[in-house]
Parts: structure tokens; C-alpha cells; sequence
């Protein structure tokens, strides 16, 4: 059936174009004007094989000069970037876990921040070997959250969820020595091993990427989602709506933006206070309005309906509509262009974190044990701002989505159960998923996650790969600036279910969900291991088996060449439409796409086309299901 409700990538194009129009005429420049005066880009840093990690530097190689003043190689110098990148999203990822951990240990019973699912907090005790009997739920809640603490730099061991694997990869891990030891030790390892007069073979280097990925997806971000979960619920399906035209023109707005929760959610319970809704009545504002941007978007989205602005490269525009009367930041992912792009309109730039200080903002340091106050302070200083709105600089975009988010582990499993209306004491299991798939009604499944980026067209692959999929009858997951993008154009509505194959149509009818299931934030790629851990358990066969792949179309940031590596370990063939900055070195190259599935059983699939992309997925997928006979 034809269906022509989906929002169009040059729908979404011609609202970026006049918003650009209008911004020109406030003097604001965007990303496609950066963009313009950085191209062409440097081809040493593209292919990874510029070196200045020495004063003796920086080295290039090139066919006159094939090694670096110390003796380096071009496998050596691309494999110590690479390495060092990984490092870099580890780091993020898992600093924003630490941080987590930080909010639960300042939890009181009539604090700033509460525990909301007390059942996720007992569970993650037990497992943690936290006793709980007869205890106060906080106290069991500070002792969780300092286990968790330790895992970033306990000296000994190796990281506690590595347990929740398969048996087959956790030995797998201690085999090849990758098994991820405290999250700091790994990522501090990585440093060491790329410092000057270190590690020089590639294989090496790429060996511990795939520890640190693992430290990250096993250890940091697993930390962020679980107790994320913890102190602000496991989030179910909710519905809200998408893109630009989430904005009011009748509204006080305020755009959240970055990953931690902990900041955005105070923000949302003060826009829901009554003598700050009064206040912003007698400003002459109906209402106040909070839309999310990149990930913080998702973590709101899934646990508050809060509507979604849009992704990566849609913070610039969201601005440039003109009625933003704050943007309120915590971590990753910001624009420093925010700064003096606010300055071109009457947006009020509100940094909270010291890991993210930003010229041209005001710098408001967000702290657990104030938080409440200080979300209250926000939102009245965004009020404050409403009439200072200049009436001609307000273009707002009509496009916008409904969506239906937040399918954790624990929704996906309950919204299965009613397709079997088993109705199982214990809703533990993938069972009719592994059905699904096993009679061919779904052919599998593939994650889609990641940014979009300036170097394809933005937003077009993730879409269009994801129409194709769909189409073929696999189911997808998605998380981060990809879901977004999902959700912008349509598909994370039940509706998208149209434009499906018969099967997976058919199942998502029964199971009253979208064919594509939102699953948060890019931390929340964790939950995405679990989901293909429970179906590998429940099937009996090892990760790499199960027809099942990951997507990173439009990747941009360390943190999704960490995800990346993580993603592998785990056994789960990856496929990039932007390629990984180790062109200048073919042994890399070999290790990244085929030297890892020898130790792991899994590797990257790198091919700028998303349509040759999407058809290499296809054909991976139809062949493990080759290799299982079904
Ligand atoms: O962590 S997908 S642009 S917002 S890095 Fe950033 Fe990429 Fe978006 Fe979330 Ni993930
Ligand atoms: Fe050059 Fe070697 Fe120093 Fe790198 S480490 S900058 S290759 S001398």
C-alpha cells in the first residue's frame, strides 16, 4: 500500500535552506558554511596518518617518507589514532556513567533526586552482591551506586557485567586477553600504549580498541542506562512528537540539550510547576515548551513524552527559528557555534558542566544537592526572556512526526508477551522474537545508531536504509541522532508499519508496535547488547550466529568508533557508511574489517553508498540465517 505520510529528506532540507536564509540575515553562520571554508579536508588526517603525538612531530607519511622521525610507520601512527579515539569515546561514555553513579549516591528520600524503580535497584544489588535485606531502599541505593563507582578504578578483576554475557564470549574475552579490567584502567592503558615510544603494531593497538569498546558498552554505559533506569524509571513506550515544528510561537521554549540526565530532568519537573506556569502567563506566554536535542532528547523523550527538535546537526536550526528563549547544555555533542550563534537572536546559552564550558554561554554549574532550585532558576530566567523574542527573526518550521519511543529490554519482552498472551509469571524471555525470526515471518533484525554527519547527505542513509530494511522484513532497533532521524521522517510511528513486508507488518500489528523500536540514547546501546545476549541465550546459539547486525550510517564522534568496537566484541558485524580515519594503512584496514572476525567472529562493513550498504546488510543477514538453516 502506498502511504505518504512520511516527512521527505528534502521536506526536512527545504526547512534547514530557509532557516539558513533567515539566519543570514541576523549575521549567523552554520555548519554548511564551516563546512564550505574547511574543504578540501586534510588528506593525512583523513587516511590517520599524521602523527603529532611528539614534539619531534608532527610526521606525516607519504611514499618520499614512509616512516616518522622516531621510525614509526603509517600502520603504527594510524593504529595509535584509531586507538586513541576509542579512548576518547570511552571516556565520554563512561564519565557520563560515573556521573550517574555521582546523582544516585546524593539520592535522599525527600531529595532533589529519588530512586524511581526500586525493582531495577534490588535486581542490580543482588546481582553486585549488595545486601539488601531489611535495608532502607536509599541505603541500598548509596551502596549500589559506590560498587558502580568502583568499577571505573577497582585494581583488581575484571568489570562486574561481563557476567551477563554469553559463557561463550566471556571466554572467548579472557582468551584473548580482552576482557575489560576497571573502565579508567583501559582507557588509561590506551594513552600509555599510543604515548610516544609505545606500542608500534597495529594488531596490538587494535586489540585493545576492542577492550576498551568494552569497557565502554560493558562497563560505562551499561553503568549510565541501568542507573539512569534506576533513579529515573525503566522507560515503556510513550508517544510524543518530532522535528522543528515542535516549537511554539505561543510558548516559552526552552531546548534541552546534550546526554546526562540528570540536568534535563529538573528542567522538565520545574516546566511542570504551577507558580512557574502562572509566571509564565503573566509574561504573556500560553505555556512552557521543552523540546529536546541529540541524545538528551531521547533520554526525555522516553521517560517524559518530551517532544524531540531534532538531532546532531539540527542544533543550529532549532536556534534559528528565533523563538528559543533558552538552550540549556549539559555534556557532548554541543556546537561551540552555539555561542556566538545564541548572540544573533535573544537565546539565552546556559552551560551546567565543567567538562563542557562554552564561550558565550552563561555558566550555571549544575549540583545534585541544589538541582531542583536551580532547574526552577532556568526556567524563570527562560521566562524572563520571552519578551525579548525580535518578531522578525521567528521563522518556524510546520514539519513534525508522531513517534512512539522507549522500548527498553524490559517493554520489548512485555510488548512480545501479548503477541503470545502467555502472560508468563516471569516475562523473561525472547521466545516469540526467536519464532518470529526462526519461521522467517522477520528475517532478523539490525541496530541502527550514530550521528548524522556533514560528509553524506544528512539524515538520507539512516532513512533510506531503514525504508529498505523494513521492506525486507527486518525488524530495527534504533538509538541516539539515528532514532531521530527515524522519527523526524515518520517511522518511529505505528503507522510506518505501511510501508513494511508482509511479515514484519503482520507482527508489528500484533504486537501494536512500530517497526522500529526506539531504544534511547547512545549509552542506551547497552540495553542493544543485552537485547541480542537474552536472544542468543534464549536461542542456544552464540551472538555471531543470531541474524542480527549493527548500522552506524553517518557515524561522527570518538564515542561511536568505541560503540563501534564494542559492538564487534561482542560479536555483531558492523556496517559504516563513513569510514574510519585509517585509510593510509592497509594492515588497519585489514584488521578492522577482517582481522577482528578472525578473534572475535565479527567485523566493520565500510561502504559510502547506503544503498550498496543497506544490500550488503541484507545479504549478511540472509546468510547467517544460511549458516543456522532456517
Ligand atoms: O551520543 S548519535 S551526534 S548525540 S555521538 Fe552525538 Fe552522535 Fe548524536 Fe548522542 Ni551519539
Ligand atoms: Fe613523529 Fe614519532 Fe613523534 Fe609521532 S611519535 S610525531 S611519528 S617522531
Amino acid at each position: 500500500m502506498e502511504w505518504n505520510y512520511l516527512t521527505t529528506v528534502e521536506e526536512m532540507e527545504a526547512d534547514a535552506k530557509k532557516l539558513r536564509e533567515m539566519g543570514l540575515l541576523s549575521g549567523a553562520e552554520t555548519w554548511e558554511d564551516r563546512k564550505q571554508n574547511q574543504t578540501p579536508q586534510c588528506k593525512f588526517g583523513e587516511e590517520g596518518i599524521c602523527c603529532r603525538i611528539c614534539s619531534m612531530g608532527p610526521c606525516r607519511i607519504t611514499p618520499k617518507a614512509p616512516r616518522g622521525i622516531c621510525g614509526a610507520d603509517a600502520h603504527a601512527i594510524a593504529g595509535r589514532n584509531y586507538l586513541r579515539f576509542i579512548a576518547g569515546g570511552t571516556a565520554a561514555h563512561s564519565d557520563h556513567g560515573r556521573e550517574i553513579c555521582h546523582t544516585m549516591n546524593a539520592t535522599e528520600r525527600d531529595g532533589h533526586y529519588q530512586i524511581h524503580d526500586e525493582q531495577k535497584l534490588l535486581k542490580l544489588a543482588k546481582e553486585w552482591g549488595v545486601e539488601t535485606e531489611g535495608k532502607d531502599i536509599y541505603d541500598i541505593a548509596h551502596e549500589t551506586a559506590h560498587v558502580g563507582l568502583m568499577e571505573y578504578g577497582k585494581p583488581f578483576g575484571t568489570l562486574n557485567f561481563l557476567k551477563r554475557a554469553p559463557e561463550e564470549r566471556q571466554k572467548l574475552w579472557d582468551d584473548l586477553g580482552i576482557a575489560p579490567r576497571a573502565v579508567d584502567r583501559e582507557i588509561a592503558t590506551a594513552m600509555h600504549m599510543t604515548h610516544m615510544g609505545n606500542s608500534a603494531e597495529a594488531k596490538a593497538l587494535v586489540t585493545q580498541g576492542l577492550r576498551t569498546g568494552l569497557a565502554d558498552g560493558w562497563g560505562g554505559s551499561m553503568i549510565g542506562t541501568e542507573f539512569s533506569d534506576i533513579l529515573f524509571g525503566t522507560p515503556m513506550p510513550k508517544d510524543t512528537e518530532a522535528n522543528l515544528g515542535v516549537l511554539e510561537k505561543d510558548m516559552v521554549n526552552i531546548v534541552i540539550h546534550g546526554h546526562d540526565p540528570a540536568m534535563s530532568e529538573m528542567i522538565v519537573l520545574a516546566s511542570e510547576d504551577k507558580d512557574l506556569l502562572e509566571y509564565a502567563r503573566t509574561k504573556g506566554a500560553k505555556g512552557i515548551n521543552i523540546a529536546g536535542l541529540c541524545c538528551t532528547a531521547n533520554e526525555m523523550a522516553m521517560r517524559h513524552g518530551v517532544r524531540m527538535a531534532g538531532n546532531f546537526l539540527q542544533q543550529e536550526n532549532a536556534l534559528l527559528t528565533g523563538v528559543v528563549e533558552m538552550i540549556a547544555v549539559d555534556v557532548q555533542c554541543i556546537f561551540p557555534a552555539l555561542g556566538p550563534l545564541s548572540e544573533c537572536f535573544h537565546t539565552k546559552f546556559i552551560t551546567t558542566s565543567a567538562i563542557a564550558q562554552i564561550p558565550g554561554s552563561i555558566y550555571v554549574k549544575f549540583e545534585a544537592k541544589k538541582a531542583r532550585e536551580q532547574g526552577r532558576e532556568l526556567v524563570r530566567m527562560a521566562i524572563d526572556n520571552f519578551e525579548n523574542r525580535d518578531p522578525n527573526k521567528i521563522f518556524i518550521p510546520k514539519n513534525k512526526q508522531t513517534a512512539t519511543v522507549g522500548y527498553s529490554c524490559e517493554a520489548i519482552k512485555k510488548q512480545l508477551d501479548t503477541v503470545t498472551n502467555s502472560h508468563l509469571d516471569e516475562l523473561d524471555t525472547y521466545k516469540p522474537l526467536i519464532d518470529c525470526i526462526k519461521s522467517g515471518v522477520i528475517r532478523g533484525a539490525v541496530a541502527i545508531v550514530g550521528c548524522n554527519n556533514p560528509k553524506v547527505r544528512p539524515d538520507y542513509s539512516h532513512i533510506e536504509i531503514m525504508k529498505k530494511l523494513i521492506a525486507n522484513d527486518i525488524v530495527i532497533v534504533a538509538s541516539g541522532c539515528s532514532a531521530q532521524a527515524a522519527a523526524k521522517a515518520g517511522l518511529l510511528s505505528k503507522e510506518a508499519k505501511e510501508i513494511c513486508g508482509a511479515g514484519l507488518k503482520r507482527v508489528c500489528e500484533l504486537a501494536d508496535i512500530p517497526p522500529i523500536l526506539h531504544m534511547g540514547s547512545c549509552v542506551d546501546i547497552s540495553r542493544m547488547m543485552l537485547l541480542a545476549t537474552g536472544i542468543a541465550k534464549d536461542w542456544g546459539i552464540d551472538i555471531p550466529q543470531v541474524p542480527v547486525v549493527g548500522c552506524a550510517p553517518e557515524w561522527m564522534s570518538e564515542k561511536a568508533v568505541s560503540i563501534a568496537n564494542y559492538v564487534v566484541a561482542t560479536g555483531i558485524d558492523t556496517y559504516l557508511g563513513i569510514e574510519p580515519q585509517v585509510k593510509g594503512s592497509s594492515q588497519m584496514m585489514e584488521l578492522i574489517t577482517e582481522g577482528t572476525r578472525k578473534m572475535v567472529g565479527a567485523g566493520y562493513i565500510i561502504n559510502k553508498d547506503p544503498e550498496d550498504l543497506v544490500n550488503a546488510m541484507i545479504a549478511g543477514i540472509e546468510a547467517k540465517r544460511d549458516a543456522l538453516g532456517i
